[in-house]
Parts: structure tokens; sequence; C-alpha cells
């Protein structure tokens, strides 16, 4: 068998991202869900944006915490910047086989920034510098309701978590999920275990079609 040959026949991880707003339950769920796919014998990374370990990351952890302060677009550019460092690295797993899930992607990154009502600072703004990142072969969104979001305790002590910007964030995801594709609404209103079974079988459905996606596409531009 050549070298070749052998290569197709190893598939190639998925890229699944999981959104939503802070306190929809995505961390617990990417946790099941890393668990659920090692245990259906994938190899599984689960990493999160932001990424504060490294040098850029430490930067953005001192702005969310309040310790420090930047400019919007500078603040965005180095959020969209932390991402850029990790793509290549999330390319050769998913080329060697190893399926990444995502905690927190582009769509938090254009969202968030867009909802600081910056007038120089759009939806469209924020998106350019995703241009070209590793496309999700499907993006979760987590929904909740306010009323949700309210009952499940107060606002932590990070920058963002205030209801103003809860709320926006909320009407921008849903602006943005009307112009990029891919992304699978999930219910996350329900229990903990009824949530992780709806995302278990979307994922499962997009692992299916992986043959049919061929190679990790990029992200492209919003549609009109
Ligand atoms: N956030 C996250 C952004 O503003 N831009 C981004 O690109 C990303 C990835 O950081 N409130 C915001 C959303 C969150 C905050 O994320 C920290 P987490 O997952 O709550 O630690
Ligand atoms: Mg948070």
């Amino acid at each position: 068998m050549t070298g070749t040959s052998q290569q197709t026949r190893t598939q190639r991880g998925a890229l699944i991202v999981v959104e939503g707003l802070d306190r929809a339950g995505k961390s617990s769920q990417c946790e099941m869900l890393q668990t659920y796919l090692k245990e259906q014998g994938h190899s599984v990374k689960y990493i999160r944006f932001p990424d504060r370990t490294t040098p850029i990351g430490k930067l953005i952890d001192s702005y969310l915490r309040g310790s420090a302060n930047q400019e919007d677009h500078a603040i965005h550019l180095l959020f969209s910047a932390n991402r850029w460092e990790i793509a290549k690295s999330i390319e050769e797993d998913i080329n060697s086989g190893i399926t990444v899930i995502v905690d927190r992607y582009s769509y938090s990154g254009a969202v968030y920034s867009a909802a600081k009502a910056n007038p120089t600072l759009s939806l469209e703004w924020a998106w350019q510098p995703e241009l070209g990142l590793p496309r999700p072969d499907i993006c979760l969104f987590l929904s909740i309701s306010a009323e949700e979001a309210a009952k499940r305790g107060g606002y932590g002590a990070e920058r963002y978590e205030n209801e103003t910007m809860q709320t926006r964030v909320r009407e921008l995801f849903r602006t943005l999920f009307e112009r990029q594709k891919d992304v699978y609404v999930v219910d996350a209103g329900k229990t903990l275990t009824e949530v992780s079974k709806d995302i278990q079988n979307a994922v499962l459905n997009c692992l299916a079609c992986l043959d049919t996606i061929g190679s990790l596409r990029k992200l492209g531009p919003l549609a009109k």
C-alpha cells in the first residue's frame, strides 16, 4: 500500500465549536461531549477561547478582569490574534485525526465586540479578521432565554457580564447566525442530560458527513 492511499484511509478529525451566552452551560457540555466521544473511540482535544495562557491571552485576561483597559478595536484584534496563534495547531490536530472541541470561537469574537455599540465597530468590521481561520464543521449554539439566564444566578465579575451587554449579545448572535452556515441551535433550557443528548446526535450527524465535506474549510465572509 502506498503512503497516499494510506492517508486517504485516515479520517480527519472534526472541528466542533460550542457557542452561547455566559451561563448557557458551554463548559459542562464541552466536558460531557469530550467524554462521550472518547467512549466512542475518538481522539479528542478540548480547547477554549480566549486561551489565557499565551502572552496575548494574558493581555486579554487582564482586560476581562478589569485590571487593564484597551481600546475597543485593539482588544478585538487581540481576541482574533489569540485564535490565529492557535489556528495552525488546530489544523494539524484535525489532519492527524483528532476531533477538536472549541469552547467559544469567532462568533463570540464578533458579537461581543459589536455589542459595545462603538460606531466604527460593526458586526461586519468585527468579522473581517476571522476570514481564513479554520471553519467549524458544526457550530452548536446553546440557546437560553433571558429569563432562564436570570434563573441561573448572578453575573460574574468579568467585563461584559451585565444585562445590557448580554441582551445585545443575544440579538447579535441571532443576526450573525442568519449570515453564517453550519449553526445548529440547541435548546439549552432543558436538563444537562437532555441537552447533551441533543448535542451528541447533532455531532454524530456531523461526523457522518465528514467524508462529504472533505478537507477542513476556512471561514468565509458573512452572507448579505
Ligand atoms: N469573548 C470571548 C470576547 O469578547 N471575544 C472573543 O473572541 C472571545 C473568544 O470573553 N464574556 C468574551 C466572552 C466572555 C469572555 O469567555 C470570556 P469565557 O468563556 O466566559 O471565559
Ligand atoms: Mg464567562
